[in-house]
C-alpha cells in the first residue's frame, strides 16, 4: 500500500495524458441544491447495525469555495460498536450506452473530515466504492467488479480546511472485460475497532467514468484549481 499526496494540478496534467474526455456517470456530483439522487446508506447483518444521518449543506463545498453549491454532510451515528459498522451516501446510476463493455474505470470522492467535533482515536476509515451490476437496477451484481479506496480518519487527516480526494484513477474489472449496465456508487464512514463515538465527514465531487477518464476540471465548474491533496492508495 501506497500512500502519497499530491496537488489537483498534477492530476489534471496524469488525466491529459489519456485519450479524451469521457462522462461522469454520476448524477448530482457536485450536490448542487439537494442531496437527490443521492441517499443514506446503513450497514446491515452480517456488518453491524448503524444509523446515521446525511442531509445536503450548504455550509461546506469543496475546497472551501463559496460557489454556491454544496456537500452532504454524513454522519455515523454514536454507538457501542465493533468494526464494520458503516453510514454513508449511494446512488445507483444507469451506465451510458448500457449494457457497455468496460474495460477500465475511474472514480473518486472529496472528503473533509472535520477535526472540531471528531474524535481523534483514528477508530474510523472515509471509504469511497464501486460496483458493478448487470441489471439497470443495482441488482445484480458481476462478481468481482468492485473496488473500494479508503483512508483512516488519523490526526493527521482531520482538519476543519483541507480537503483530500480519494480514489481509483484505473479500475480494473475481473478477466479483460465486464459487460454492465449500473453501478453503484458509495461514500461512507466505517468503524474499524470498536468504538462508542459518531464520525462526522463532508463529501463532495464524487465521479465515476467508465473506460476513458473524466475531465474532473470540467465537473469542478468554478473552472478555477487549487492545490488538492489526492489520496491514491495502491
Ligand atoms: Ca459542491
Amino acid at each position: 500500500m501506497r500512500t502519497i499526496a499530491r496537488p489537483l494540478a498534477s492530476l489534471a496534467l496524469v488525466t491529459l495524458t489519456n485519450s479524451g474526455w469521457a462522462q461522469n456517470a454520476v448524477q448530482n456530483s457536485t450536490f448542487e441544491a439537494t442531496l437527490v439522487p443521492w441517499e443514506g446508506i446503513a450497514s446491515a447483518a452480517p456488518d453491524p447495525v448503524a444509523t446515521g444521518t446525511a442531509v445536503w449543506t450548504n455550509a461546506r463545498n469543496l475546497d472551501n469555495m463559496p460557489t454556491g453549491s454544496g456537500a452532504s454532510d454524513t454522519t455515523l451515528a454514536a454507538d457501542v460498536q465493533g468494526a464494520n459498522a458503516w453510514f454513508g451516501i449511494r446512488q445507483c446510476v444507469v451506465l451510458p450506452s448500457a449494457p457497455v463493455a468496460i474495460t477500465e474505470a475511474s472514480y473518486e470522492g472529496g472528503f473533509l473530515a472535520p477535526a472540531t467535533g471528531n474524535p481523534s482515536d483514528g477508530l474510523a476509515n472515509v471509504t469511497v466504492e464501486i460496483r458493478f451490476f448487470s441489471d439497470t437496477t443495482c441488482t445484480t451484481f458481476v462478481s468481482g467488479a468492485g473496488g473500494s479506496q479508503g483512508a483512516d480518519l488519523t490526526p493527521a487527516l482531520l482538519s476543519d480546511t483541507q480537503w483530500y480526494t480519494i480514489g481509483d484513477p484505473q479500475f480494473l474489472p475481473p478477466g479483460a472485460s465486464i459487460t454492465a449496465s449500473s453501478a453503484e456508487v458509495k461514500a461512507y464512514v466505517r468503524t474499524v475497532g470498536t468504538t462508542s463515538n459518531a464520525y462526522r465527514l463532508y463529501f463532495d465531487q464524487i465521479i465515476l467514468s467508465v473506460n476513458t477518464p473524466v475531465d474532473v476540471d470540467l465537473v469542478f465548474k468554478n473552472g478555477f484549481e487549487v492545490p488538492r491533496r489526492h489520496w491514491e492508495i495502491e
